[in-house]
């Protein structure tokens, strides 16, 4: 009995994931390791029809795309001070978040769509002040070495 319960779970969780998702990323201060300034989570793996929605949890922040830094055919964004913004992904593809008073901090997402790390290059010849390009390289590299397992994605489905 057990048994087909956890079964029937695993085949309604692969069934929403095939959905497109509301991924939530939090502007704050400071995260749980201690670090300021930062979106969270830093590394937001998403697929083409997923929006992901960057929430202003604390004052003083917000989200957007950065010129040349995004998969060719995606739209931009720019999300005002202390205001909710929804980024719809239709591109595979690396995106460059940045709030933009607090780039030069490091304050940087890395939106990864699809596994595609093709337009990487041109990210990192995007124009991304002080400890932002720092940050965004190591996003980069983060992402690379992590690849999410099946198990991984279905909880971030739920
Ligand atoms: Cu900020």
């Amino acid at each position: 009995m057990k048994t087909t319960l956890l079964a029937t779970t695993l085949l309604i969780g692969s069934a929403i994931s095939s959905f497109a998702d509301t991924i939530e990323v939090e502007m704050l201060n400071q995260n749980e390791a201690g670090d300021r300034m930062v979106f969270s989570p830093e590394i937001i793996r998403a697929e083409v029809g997923d929006v992901i929605r960057f929430i202003p949890t604390d004052n003083s922040h917000n989200a957007q795309s950065v010129k040349d830094a995004l998969p060719e055919g995606q739209e931009d964004f720019r999300g005002r001070m202390n205001q909710e913004v929804e980024y719809t992904v239709t591109e595979a593809g690396l995106t460059a978040v940045i709030c933009l008073p607090h780039q030069v901090m490091g304050m940087v997402a890395l939106v990864v769509v699809g596994d595609d790390f093709s337009n990487a290059d041109q990210l990192l010849d995007a124009r991304i002040p002080g400890k932002g390009m720092e940050k965004l390289e190591t996003l980069i590299e983060e992402a690379r070495a992590t690849v999410p397992t099946a198990e991984d994605a279905a909880e971030q489905g739920s």
